[in-house]
C-alpha cells in the first residue's frame, strides 16, 4: 500500500468534503481517485477495500478507513485537532455531530427533485437550533473549544460557507459566528484551500449528481 494519503470518492463534495477541509487544516497532502463509473465502485467492493461497501474510503497509514466520522476522528487525533483532554473532546464531538446533522441536510439537496421546502426547513433549523449554539459558544472566545483550532472550528467554517451559498445573509443576526468565519478565512490553510485550483470541490452540478446516481444506482 502506498505511503500517500489517497481519497476514494466522487469528484464532488458530498461526504468527503469535510475530510478534504480537515486534511487541508492538518497540512496533509493527498491524492484522489474518483469514482466515475459503476465499474470503479464495483472494483473497490470486489477487492475488499470497502468495509461496508460504501465510500468515502481513505487510504492512510497502511489502512483503508471508511465511515466519514471515523476518518475525521483519526485525522483530528493524529494532527492534534481534537481537543486537549477528554472533556474538550466531548465538546468537540457534540459540536461536530450537530454540524454534521446540518451539513447532511444541505448535501442531499441536489438529489431532491423539489428542494424548496427542504431549504426553508434548513433555514429555520439553522437559525433556531444550530447557529444560536455557536453564537453563544463564540461569545468572547476565539475558538469553539479551548485555545486552539479544532475539527469543530474547521467544520463550523465549512458549514457557514455551505449555508451562505444556499441562504445568503443567514449569518446577519449571528455576529460572533460571522466574525469567527472572518478569522478562520484568514488562516493560511483556509486561504489556500479556497484558492482556485485547490482540492476544494465546487458546488454540486448536474454532472456530479448524474455520476452519483449512476454509480450508486440510486432510485427515487
Ligand atoms: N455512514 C457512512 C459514512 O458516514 O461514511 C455512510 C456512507 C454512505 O452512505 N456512502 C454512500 C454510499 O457509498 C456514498 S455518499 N452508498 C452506497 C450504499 O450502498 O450505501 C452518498 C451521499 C452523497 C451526497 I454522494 C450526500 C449524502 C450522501
Amino acid at each position: 500500500m502506498s505511503d500517500k494519503v489517497i481519497l476514494h470518492y466522487f469528484n464532488g463534495r458530498g461526504r468527503m468534503e469535510s475530510i478534504r477541509w480537515l486534511l487541508a487544516f492538518a497540512g496533509v497532502e493527498f491524492e484522489e481517485r474518483y469514482l466515475s463509473t459503476r465499474e470503479d465502485y464495483e472494483k473497490l467492493q470486489s477487492d475488499g477495500s470497502l468495509m461496508f461497501q460504501q465510500v468515502p474510503m481513505v487510504e492512510i497509514d497502511g489502512m483503508k478507513l471508511v465511515q466519514t466520522k471515523a476518518i475525521l476522528q483519526y485525522v483530528a487525533e493524529k494532527y492534534q485537532l481534537h481537543g486537549k483532554n477528554l472533556k474538550d473532546r466531548a465538546m468537540v464531538n457534540m459540536y461536530c455531530e450537530g454540524l454534521m446533522d446540518l451539513m447532511e441536510m444541505i448535501m442531499i439537496l441536489p438529489f431532491i427533485p423539489n428542494p424548496k421546502p427542504k431549504v426553508d426547513n434548513i433555514e429555520s433549523k439553522a437559525k433556531e437550533r444550530y447557529l444560536p449554539v455557536f453564537e453563544k459558544a463564540l461569545s468572547g472566545a476565539i475558538y469553539l473549544v479551548g485555545d486552539n483550532v479544532t475539527i469543530a472550528d474547521v467544520q463550523l467554517l465549512e458549514c457557514t460557507l455551505m449555508l451562505e451559498e444556499k441562504l445568503p445573509g443567514i449569518l446577519a443576526d449571528f455576529s460572533n459566528v460571522k466574525s469567527f468565519q472572518g478569522r478562520m478565512l484568514n488562516c493560511k490553510a483556509a486561504k489556500e484551500f479556497l484558492q482556485p485550483g485547490s482540492n476544494r470541490k465546487p458546488q454540486p452540478d448536474e454532472t456530479y449528481v448524474k455520476t452519483v446516481v449512476e454509480v450508486l444506482k440510486l432510485t427515487f
